[in-house]
């Protein structure tokens, strides 16, 4: 086994890949969503000292955090700290992060005439060297022990954050959109699926090893939307994204959808070319399995609060959870992100367990 694969150390742990695209593993891989984050003290160390965004556009610090985590926890995936909004920023928007707030865009997009403000989706990556470099930098220093995931948003998901300026219970801004413009929303999910599949291979050209794409606010659409405005544009960047890497010359990788609150949604993102869904904790792994078929690899999906109980607790839902998805095509991860307020110890416990019962 050559010691450097293009010009990266040689992948000593390869599990995650084994287990996407459906080959035997020693044991079930393991990451958990928002595994860099304020619950863990070196990370709010460096936050206090720091600019969310400032963080993300300093390669050395991003790396630092993407690898926190790793040095606790005996995780299968690293994934790079940036965050989904960096796309809105490419295309010309402010976006702020206010402590306790979350994401704030000062000037959201309010009538169709606001596009013409937004950048060109062909110049995103040209402002977005930052993560290139943070993603080849992390990967050198991974030295090979877990893969590394690049992601970016689903173009729902953002539009719906370019409308709304921030998180909101009903998006209702932005499904006001969906429903007077769609004309206007169509050529938005356009431009953003144009720009995240430039951002996503050249992601894959800095070194990023698997990709996942975050349809947080699937929820929100439900099956007669979710057809119209997102599946096409979910499809477009898989396809697409596949096609730019192949001409590349690069090694065909793995791509994990994960449709938050998109129960309604699994058996025609089963039809797409991702080769692993991801699934939040309210949909039973008997039923994802039933309606994405043998032949996609599952992630998820134990409730982020289980991690709240204790630790004997958290060992017996991971045996439960491990029981239900079986060892074959599967990635034990949580339902959805975890919380600033949650303990590190937890974390390991839940990390442990997945080990301990997934040995085959
Ligand atoms: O380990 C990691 O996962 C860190 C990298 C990461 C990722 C993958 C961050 C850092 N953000 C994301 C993705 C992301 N960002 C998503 C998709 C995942 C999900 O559904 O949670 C979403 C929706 C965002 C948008 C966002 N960024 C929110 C949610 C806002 C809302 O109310 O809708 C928030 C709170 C952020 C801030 C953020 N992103 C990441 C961190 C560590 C933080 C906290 C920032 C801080 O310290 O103030």
């Amino acid at each position: 086994m050559p010691s450097f694969q293009n010009g990266f150390p040689a992948l000593k742990n390869d599990r995650l890949l084994r287990a996407a695209r459906g080959e035997v593993v020693d044991q079930v891989p393991v990451w958990v969503m928002r595994q860099a984050g304020r619950y863990l003290p070196e990370f709010r160390e460096e936050r206090a000292k720091c600019d969310f965004f400032t963080m993300c556009q300093t390669p050395a610090l991003a790396c630092k955090i993407t690898l926190q985590p790793l040095d606790r926890f005996a995780l299968d995936a690293a994934i790079i700290f940036s965050d989904i909004l960096v796309i809105p920023q490419a295309l010309g928007m402010q976006v702020e992060m206010r402590p306790g707030e979350g994401p704030v865009f000062p000037s959201p997009l309010s009538v169709p005439d606001d596009l013409a403000k937004l950048a060109s989706p062909g110049d995103v990556c040209s402002k977005l060297q930052y993560v290139f470099d943070a993603l080849t930098l992390t990967r050198k220093e991974l030295q090979g022990k877990a893969v590394l995931i690049g992601f970016s948003g689903a173009p729902w998901t953002i539009m719906a954050y370019m409308i709304e300026g921030k998180g909101s219970k009903t998006m209702s801004n932005a499904k006001r959109w969906l429903y007077r413009y769609p004309e206007a929303s169509h050529k938005l999910l356009k431009i953003i699926t144009d720009a995240t599949v430039s951002y996503l291979v050249a992601q894959v050209k800095a070194g990023a090893q698997v990709l996942q794409v975050f349809e947080s606010h699937a929820e929100h659409l439900g099956p007669y939307l979710f057809q119209e405005f997102a599946l096409p544009y979910l499809k477009q960047i898989c396809d697409e994204v596949k096609e730019g890497v192949i001409k590349l010359g690069l090694p065909d990788i793995p791509m994990i959808v994960f449709p938050k609150g998109g129960h309604y949604a699994l058996k025609d993102l089963a039809a797409l070319k991702y080769e692993v869904i991801g699934i939040d904790w309210t949909v039973d792994p008997f039923l994802a399995r039933q309606l994405v078929g043998p032949n996609k690899t599952l992630q998820g999906n134990l409730d982020p609060c289980a991690l709240y109980a204790d630790e004997e607790y958290i060992d017996k839902a991971v045996k439960e959870m491990l029981s239900k998805f079986g060892v074959d095509r599967y990635i034990a991860n949580l339902g959805h992100g975890m919380y600033p307020d949650m303990e590190p110890q937890h974390v390991s416990t839940f990390i442990n367990a997945v080990h301990k019962y997934s040995k085959t």
